[in-house]
């Protein structure tokens, strides 16, 4: 017997400065009644999707920077989407800036969240790859201080038994890294969902970022297809406050094959039957960790490291 769950990629235009979270709200909830038109039981939403991409700015009014974080989930504005998650019986997955009160101190992190279909949160994960600089960089048209406004994540990367499955969840940067999937990959991850803000001009090289589209779904689908996992990633894209960014929002199955791929930079929906025993058969077969990574080899390929001194850059 199959076990299908209907996900939705939620993509979104660009968020301008002036637009209030509760405008951003009300586009997330018209995005989820669209998939539960669908069929959909479960919404992937974009990272950071309650404001504008700010790690692009040197911020230094702290009461301005404060202003992009969450205090509380839900909390008064982003709790319509969290009615209407209960209301409609969808999940789903959701990124924003978290400030926090920890160990007692203020710390900021970059956070996502699972939600049921009971509208209550049953995962959290805090980003673990920041990418861009803690300092402004001369001559880059926009900047990205990830690691100046965030700290780098403190859970690791948990999995989670919801929507009949073993669920997994990670950030933008964090979908580059074979780890990531890796990590959840051992502990039996069924389906991974993800958002992403990528600039066009995200490394400031015009050779790699011409392959920004490029390597923007070689990376999910390789994670999929090395993981025998389902992997759902939606962007923020087109142009946001100047900058250009990527959409081409995707569903990706355990075979690495882009099954549901967003065609515009705006607004838009695209649904998949993810049937997770698709991941099952290739966990069984090529990629059946128990089967094929020879504990004593990795044992040796672990001591080998040092071995050879590392390149210099
Ligand atoms: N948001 C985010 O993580 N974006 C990065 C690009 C920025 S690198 C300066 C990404 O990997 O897509």
């Amino acid at each position: 017997m199959s076990r299908i769950v209907k996900a939705a990629s939620a993509q979104m235009g660009p968020i301008p400065k002036s637009q209030s979270r509760k405008q951003a709200v009300s586009r997330l909830v018209a995005m989820m009644r669209e998939a539960k038109g669908r069929g959909a039981e479960l919404v992937v939403f974009p990272e950071l999707a309650f404001t504008t991409f700010f790690p692009r700015w040197m911020i230094e009014d702290e009461a301005e920077l404060e202003s992009y974080y969450e205090t509380e989930m839900p909390g008064p504005e982003t709790a319509p989407l969290f009615e209407e998650s209960k209301k409609l019986g969808v999940g789903f997955y959701v990124s924003y800036a978290e400030l926090v009160n920890e160990g007692g101190r203020r710390r900021r992190f970059n956070t996502s969240i699972i939600v049921d279909r009971n509208g209550e949160i049953v995962g959290k994960y805090r980003k673990v790859h920041l990418p861009g600089h803690s300092e402004p960089q001369p001559g880059r048209v926009h900047q990205h201080l990830e690691k100046r406004y965030f700290e780098p994540g403190n859970l690791g990367f948990g999995v989670w038994r919801a929507f009949g499955g073993v669920m997994g969840m990670c950030i933008c940067n964090d979908r580059r890294w074979p780890e990531t999937y890796r990590v959840m990959g051992l502990q039996g991850v069924e389906m991974i969902m993800l958002g992403y803000n990528t600039p066009f001009d995200h490394t400031g090289h015009a050779d790699i970022d011409g392959l920004t589209s490029f390597h923007n779904h070689l990376s999910m689908q390789a994670g999929a297809y090395q993981n025998s996992t389902w992997v759902i990633g939606t962007a923020k894209c087109g142009k946001e406050e100047g900058s250009s960014m990527v959409g081409q929002s995707v569903i990706v199955a355990p075979s690495g094959e882009i099954v549901a791929m967003a065609a515009t930079l705006e607004d838009e929906v695209i649904t998949a039957n993810c049937d997770l025993d698709i991941g099952k058969r290739y966990r069984q077969t090529i990629f059946d960790f128990a089967r094929h990574r020879e504990p004593e080899a990795y044992r040796l390929i672990v001591e080998r490291k040092g071995a050879i001194a590392p390149p210099e850059n």
